[in-house]
């Protein structure tokens, strides 16, 4: 069984042209020596650079490859939201374009996920993590925000705000439709999966600042955003969770028989469940 799962791994990319020939290749290198299915979701947003044209040429060397061009208004939640879209693996990575995500994770994830797990959530600030050159005001801003959120969801999880995450693709189902247009879209994909008590693998992960181009997040723009996010979540959870839970159940059985290969019987059951349920309707009124 190892290995049969296709795994997508969906990576937003603004003005990265100096970078996303080596996360590609570095991603590749990775991939086909363990041998996974892949495909990678390049998801390039109107880049000012010769990102495009780079993905292009990518693309032509390798039918895995999928590009996505957006239209405009571009956003990092909005471009990992078309690549998540368009993504077709059983198990779904969100990974930068930048290099500061190490491809060696991408490997130890989709071990956890065979192993049972629903979703892996990679931590910088564990033991055995490792995170360099992380910007000084953004490391403090970053450590308040999980703190509170580790505080407000009663968690143990504490780099909620990373999108360098892995999940089977039932759960990107189950949380869709993701609505965040920028950089919170971190939180809503973590969040939300962690309200509906899906089974989370946590291991440490590699973490290093890029040294080629420049940061799209920009702390001031994006405090409303996270706030607005974390509170819709927040207020899920404690409101209508049983609302969300009913219709997330229904979400895995399904899964479950998709993986099965059994979509046929259980059809059939139910037609036949609905002709009984039929005749008892009759009987009683009769
Ligand atoms: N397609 C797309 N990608 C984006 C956008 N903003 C950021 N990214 C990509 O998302 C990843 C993380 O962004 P980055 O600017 O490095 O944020 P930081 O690591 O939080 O400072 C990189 O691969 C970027 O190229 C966007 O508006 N559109
Ligand atoms: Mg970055």
């Amino acid at each position: 069984m190892k290995n049969s799962m296709k795994l997508s791994i969906v990576i937003p990319a603004y003005n990265e042209e100096g970078n996303i020939t080596s996360t590609v290749e570095g991603i590749r290198a990775v991939l086909v020596r363990e041998s996974i299915p892949y495909e990678l979701v390049l998801v390039d947003d109107n880049s000012a650079d010769a990102t495009g044209a780079v993905l292009e040429t990518l693309a032509a060397a390798d039918p895995g490859i999928v590009v996505v061009r957006r239209e405009p208004p571009r956003g990092f939640g909005r471009a990992v939201r078309s690549g998540l879209d368009r993504a077709t693996g059983e198990v779904i990575i969100i990974c930068m374009a930048d290099l500061s995500d190490d491809p060696e994770d991408i490997i130890k994830y989709y071990r956890k996920i065979e192993e049972g797990f629903d979703c892996v959530f990679g931590s910088r600030f564990i033991r055995g993590a490792r995170c360099v050159n992380y910007p000084r005001f953004k490391l403090f801003c970053n450590r308040i925000v999980n703190k509170v959120m580790q505080l407000m969801f009663w968690t143990r999880y504490n780099d909620l705000t990373n999108s360098f995450k892995a999940y089977r693709s039932y759960v990107i189902r189950d949380i869709w439709p993701l609505k965040a247009c920028h950089f919170n879209i971190t939180i809503e994909l973590s969040l939300n999966t962690l309200i509906r008590n899906y089974a989370i693998a946590e291991v440490p992960i590699s973490w290093q600042g890029r040294t080629w181009g420049s940061s799209n997040l920009h702390i001031s723009e994006m405090g409303r955003r996270y706030l607005s996010t974390l509170l819709r979540a927040w207020f899920e959870k404690n409101l209508i969770l049983d609302d969300l839970m009913a219709e997330s159940m229904v979400c895995r059985t399904r899964s479950v028989v998709r993986a099965a290969g059994i979509e046929g019987r259980v059809a059939d059951l139910e037609r036949r469940l609905a002709a009984l349920e039929e005749v008892k309707g009759a009987a009683k009124e009769a």
